[in-house]
C-alpha cells in the first residue's frame, strides 16, 4: 500500500509513506549550496599542488593580485596567521597525531592538495589568476605504496610527516583467546591475500561552500554541502578562534554525502577566514576534476587473513594484519583510523570466533585523505570473511549456507561479546539466512547454474552475510578522547499557535529521506496529521545541539528523540486540552490532530484549538501549567544496535568478455522496526548499487609517482542503471531491544554486503578453474589474468 494522501493513516509508522521531499527534488525546487547567490558574492578558486610530495618554497602571487576583478589572494602563510591548522586528535595509543594546514605551508603531500586560493568577482578570473601565481616546488620521492611503505622495521627513507617521525600513523591490535594455538589445532586452515582496491565517493552533488560575515553582528554564516553541521560549527569556532553562537552552518539540499561530506575540508575552513577577512560572501563550488582529486577516498586496504576450523566445520579461530593505505592526512574529525580501526574491529562478522588475533597498520601515502564511505572498514571486512567461509566450504565439501549456519551468532548467544569487544544486542542472522534460502528458491538457483554450466558456461551462486553496528551512542566515540560528541541527537518541537508543528534536528540529510520519516515519526507519538508536521534539518542556529548525519544513526538517534519530544509535548497538550474540556488527562487520546475523550467521541477539541490556548494567556491554561508549546529533547541510545542481512547474488562470467552480469539480486535484512518500508528499500537498493560498482568496476588508481590517472568519470567507472539489477528486498522486523522505537540503522548496508557476495558469486563461477577472488575490483582483465593463470598451471 502507497499512502500517497498524507495522513490518510493514523499509525505512520510503518508505511510506506511516499518520500515528501521528493517534491521538491524531482521537480527542479531542491535548493543546493551553489544555488544560493547573496548580492556582492565573491568567488574562490584554488591553486593545487601537481606535485605528490615537494617543499614548497617561494609563492609569488603579485601578478595575480594585480590582476582586474581579484579581490585577494592567500597563500599558507597568510591563511596561518587567521586560522589554526586542522589536527585530528585521538587517545588511541599508537596513534601519531600530524597537523593538516588548510593551505599548505612546508610541503605539499598529495597532487590536488590546495596551496594558494584566488578570491575574484568571478569563478573565471579566479580561475584565470591562478595561472599567474608561481611556485617553487622541490618535488620530492613520492610515498606510492603503503605495504612499501610499511617494510616493517627498515627506516623510513621518505617521511611524509616530519612530526610523526614514521609514515605508519597508527596502530592497534585485538586478541582474544589463542589464535596461534587454534591454527596449530585446526583441521582446515585457508588463508589468503585479500586485496581491496581505493575507491572514490562519487555524489552528484559535488563539494562547495559559500561563506557569508556580517560585519555588523559579527556573526559567520557557512553553508556547505557537509553531512555535519553541528561538527563544522564546533570545528570552525575553534580554528577561527570565533565564540561559537557567532558560527552558524547550515547544510541546505545535499545531492549525496555517502561518507564524503562528514569530514571537515580545507575549502571550508579557507572560505570562511576569506568572508571574514574581507566581510564579503565568499563561494567555491567543487568540480568533478578537483573532487575527485580532493574529496576523501575510501578503503584501500591489504588484508592477509586465516582461518581454522575443526573438520565437521566449526571455526576455531582468526587471525589477520591488514595494511591500510590512509592517504596524506589525518581527516577532521574521524582521523585516519576510521577505516582502519573498523577493518580489525569487526573481522569476526556474524560468526562465533573463540579465538582471534589481528593487527592493523595506518600508513601515510601521497593520496588523497582516506575518510569514511558508506559501511566504513564492513565492506572490506565482510568480503574477507566471507571470502575465507567459502574457501573453506569447499575445502570441507559442505555447503556455503551450511557451513554458515553452523558458525553464526545464535539467538541464546546475544548480547554477544566480538573479539574485539563490540557488544552485539540481538540480531537475525540465521533467521535472515533462512528466508534467503526461501525466497531464492536455492536448490531451483542450483538447478539453474546446473543448466547452465552444462552449455560450457560460467555461473555461480555467492552469499554474504553481515552484523554491523548501528545508532551508536556515546559509549563508543567515534575517535577516542577528542572534543567531539557523537553519541547524541536531539529534536526540537514547536506546535504553532495554529497548530502546525516544526521538527527540527541537527541531522543534515543528503538524499536518505529523513524530512518524511522523521515526520511519521513526530505525527505518531504527537498524534497530528503528516501534513501538519514540517521537519527542518540542518541549521545549527535552528537545531539543538547534534552533529551530523552519518554512521547509520539518525534512525535510531534522531528517531528515539523525536519519539521523547513528541511524547513530551503530547502530554502538554492532554494537559492543556484537559483544562479546556474540564476533563481528566487521563481520559483524552490525541490522534490525527484531534483531543477526544475516551468514551464519549463527540466531547473533543482541535490540537489547534490546544496550541492557541497555549498562547493565548493565562486564564486558558491550568494554573500550574506555563504557556507554550514547544520541548527539546535528547537521546543516546549509549552502545547502538546491530543489524544485520544476508545478500545472495547469481551471476554469469563471460567466457569471451569476461565481464560479469548479475543473474539475480536477494536481499533478506533485519533493520528492527521499519518507519519508512519504501524508503527502507530505496536506501538498500542504492547500498546495493554502490557495492556492485564497487565489486566490478570502480578504482582510484595512482602512478608510482602519485599522479592520479583516474581523475574523470571516463576513468573513474560507476555503475549505470544498465548495470544495476532490481534487488529483490525481504525484511524481518524484529525491534532492536536496545534503542527507544526499537529501531536499527540501515543505511549502509547494501553497500557492505554487496562486494562480498558478487566476489563470492564469481568464485564460485570460476571454480573449475580454481579461481579464488581476493582482489576487487573485479575487472575483465583481472579475471582474465586469473582464469588464465589457473588454465596454464
Ligand atoms: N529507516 C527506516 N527504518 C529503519 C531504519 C531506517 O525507515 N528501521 C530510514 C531512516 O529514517 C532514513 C533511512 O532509512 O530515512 C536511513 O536511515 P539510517 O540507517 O538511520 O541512516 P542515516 O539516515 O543516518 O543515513 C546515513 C547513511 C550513511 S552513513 C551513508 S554513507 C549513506 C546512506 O545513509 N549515504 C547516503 N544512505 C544514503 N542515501 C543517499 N541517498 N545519499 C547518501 O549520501
Ligand atoms: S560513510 Mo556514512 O556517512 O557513515
Amino acid at each position: 500500500m502507497e499512502n500517497t494522501a498524507e495522513g490518510a493513516t493514523p499509525k505512520l509508522v510503518g508505511a510506506r509513506v511516499l518520500r515528501r521531499e521528493d517534491q521538491r527534488f524531482l521537480t527542479g525546487q531542491g535548493v543546493y549550496v551553489d544555488d544560493y547567490r547573496p548580492s556582492g558574492l565573491l568567488h574562490a578558486a584554488f591553486l593545487r599542488s601537481p606535485y605528490a610530495h615537494a617543499r614548497l618554497g617561494r609563492i609569488e602571487t603579485a601578478n595575480a593580485q594585480a590582476m582586474p576583478g581579484v579581490v585577494a589572494v592567500m597563500t599558507g602563510a597568510d591563511l596561518a596567521r587567521v586560522a589554526k591548522p586542522v589536527r585530528a586528535k585521538s587517545r588511541m595509543s599508537q596513534y601519531r597525531e600530524t597537523g593538516f594546514p588548510p593551505l599548505a605551508l612546508d610541503k605539499v603531500r598529495y597532487v590536488g592538495e590546495a596551496v594558494a586560493v584566488v578570491v575574484a568577482e568571478s569563478r573565471y578570473v579566479a580561475e584565470d589568476a591562478l595561472e599567474e601565481i608561481v611556485v617553487d616546488y622541490e618535488p620530492l620521492a613520492a610515498v606510492a605504496d603503503a605495504m612499501a611503505a610499511r617494510a616493517s622495521g627498515e627506516p623510513e627513507t621518505v617521511l611524509l610527516h616530519d612530526e610523526a617521525e614514521s609514515n605508519v600513523l597508527l596502530a592497534r591490535e585485538f586478541s582474544q583467546g589463542d589464535a596461534e594455538a587454534a591454527m596449530a589445532q585446526a583441521d582446515v586452515r585457508v588463508r589468503d591475500r585479500f586485496r581491496f582496491h581505493r575507491h572514490a565517493v562519487v555524489c552528484m552533488e559535488n563539494r562547495g561552500c559559500v561563506a557569508e560575515f556580517h560585519l555588523g553582528s559579527g556573526e559567520l554564516t557557512l553553508r556547505s554541502a557537509t553531512q555535519c553541521p553541528g561538527l563544522l560549527r564546533d570545528a570552525l569556532a575553534d580554528l577561527l578562534d570565533m565564540p561559537e553562537h557567532l558560527v552558524r552552518v547550515i547544510a541546505p539540499d545535499v545531492g549525496g554525502g555517502f561518507g564524503a561530506k562528514s569530514s571537515l575540508y580545507p575549502e571550508e575552513i579557507t572560505v570562511c577566514a576569506l568572508a571574514r577577512m574581507l566581510s564579503r560572501p565568499v563561494k567555491w563550488i567543487s568540480d568533478r576534476r578537483e573532487d575527485l582529486l580532493t574529496s576523501t577516498q575510501a578503503w584501500d586496504e591489504v588484508v592477509e587473513a586465516e582461518l581454522a576450523l575443526r573438520a565437521d566445520g566449526t571455526i576455531i579461530g582468526l587471525r589477520a594484519e591488514v595494511t591500510s593505505d590512509i592517504g596524506a592526512y589525518s581527516i577532521y574529525p574521524w582521523t585516519a583510523s576510521v577505516e582502519p580501526i573498523q577493518a580489525i574491529s569487526f573481522l569476526s562478522g556474524p560468526y562465533r570466533v573463540p579465538h582471534y588475533a589481528a593487527r592493523v597498520r595506518g600508513v601515510a601515502t601521497c593520496k588523497a585523505p582516506m575518510g569514511p564511505y558508506r559501511g566504513v572498514g564492513r565492506p572490506v571486512t565482510t568480503f574477507v570473511m566471507e571470502g575465507l567461509m567459502d574457501r573453506a566450504a569447499r575445502q570441507l565439501g559442505m555447503d556455503p549456507v551450511a557451513l554458515r549456519l553452523h558458525n553464526y551468532i545464535r539467538e541464546e548467544d546475544f548480547p554477544y561479546r566480538t573479539p574485539s569487544g563490540i557488544v552485539w544486542d540481538q540480531a537475525s542472522l540465521t533467521p535472515c539466512m533462512d528466508q534467503a534460502v526461501e525466497a531464492l528458491d536455492y536448490a531451483g538457483l542450483q538447478a539453474w547454474r546446473s543448466q547452465v554450466r552444462a552449455e560450457g558456461r560460467w555461473a555461480g551462486i555467492g552469499f554474504a552475510t553481515y552484523i554491523e553496528l548501528t545508532g551508536v551512542g556515546s559509549a563508543i566515540p567515534a575517535s577516542p578522547g577528542a572534543s567531539i560528541s557523537t553519541g547524541t541527537e536531539a529534536a526540537f518541537l514547536r506546535a504553532d499557535p495554529s497548530g502546525t508543528v516544526t521538527a527540527a534536528f541537527s541531522l543534515a540529510p543528503q538524499g536518505q529521506g529523513n524530512e518524511t520519516t522523521l515526520a511519521q515519526v513526530v505525527a505518531d507519538e504527537l498524534g497530528v496529521r503528516l501534513q501538519d508536521v514540517r521537519v527542518v534539518c540542518g541549521d545549527t542556529a535552528i537545531a539543538p545541539h547534534g552533529s551530523g548525519t552519518y554512521a547509520s544513526r539518525s534512525a535510531v538517534l534522531a528517531g528515539g528523540a523525536a519519539i521523547l519530544a513528541g511524547r513530551d509535548l503530547r502530554a502538554k497538550a492532554l494537559q492543556i486540552a484537559a483544562h479546556l474540556l474540564e476533563a481528566n488527562p487521563d481520559d483524552l487520546d490525541l490522534q490525527q490532530g484531534r483531543v477526544s475523550v475516551q468514551g464519549s467521541p463527540d466531547r473533543g477539541v482541535s490540537f489547534r484549538e490546544v496550541a492557541q490556548a497555549a498562547y493565548g494567556g493565562r486564564r486558558r491554561l491550568p494554573p500550574d501549567v506555563e504557556p507554550g508549546l514547544e520541548v527539546t529533547r535528547f537521546y543516546d541510545p549509549y552502545y547502538g544496535t546491530a543489524s544485520s542481512a544476508t545478500h545472495v547474488v547469481a551471476a554469469e562470467v563471460d567466457r569471451e568478455t569476461y565481464e560479469v552480469t548479475l543473474h539475480r539480486y536477494v536481499v533478506v535484512e533485519d533493520c528492527g522496526r521499519l518507519i519508512n518500508p519504501l524508503i527502507v528499500d530505496g536506501q538498500v537498493r542504492g547500498g546495493v548499487a554502490q557495492g556492485i560498482g564497487a565489486a566490478l568496476y570502480e578504482e582510484v588508481i595512482y602512478d608510482p609517482g602519485g599522479q592520479l590517472l583516474s581523475g574523470t568519470l571516463m576513468d573513474y567507472l560507476v555503475p549505470s542503471a544498465a548495470e544495476v539489477i532490481k534487488t529483490e528486498i525481504h525484511h524481518l522486523e524484529t525491534p532492536s531491544p536496545t534503542t527507544l522505537g526499537g529501531f536499527r540503522g540501515m543505511g549502509e548496508g547494501g553497500t557492505i554486503g554487496a562486494p562480498a557476495a558478487i566476489a563470492n558469486a564469481v568464485s564460485d563461477a570460476l571454480s573449475q578453474f580454481g579461481v579464488e577472488i581476493n582482489e576487487i575490483p573485479m575487472t575483465p582483465e583481472r579475471l582474465m589474468q586469473l582464469v588464465r593463470a589457473e588454465s596454464s598451471c
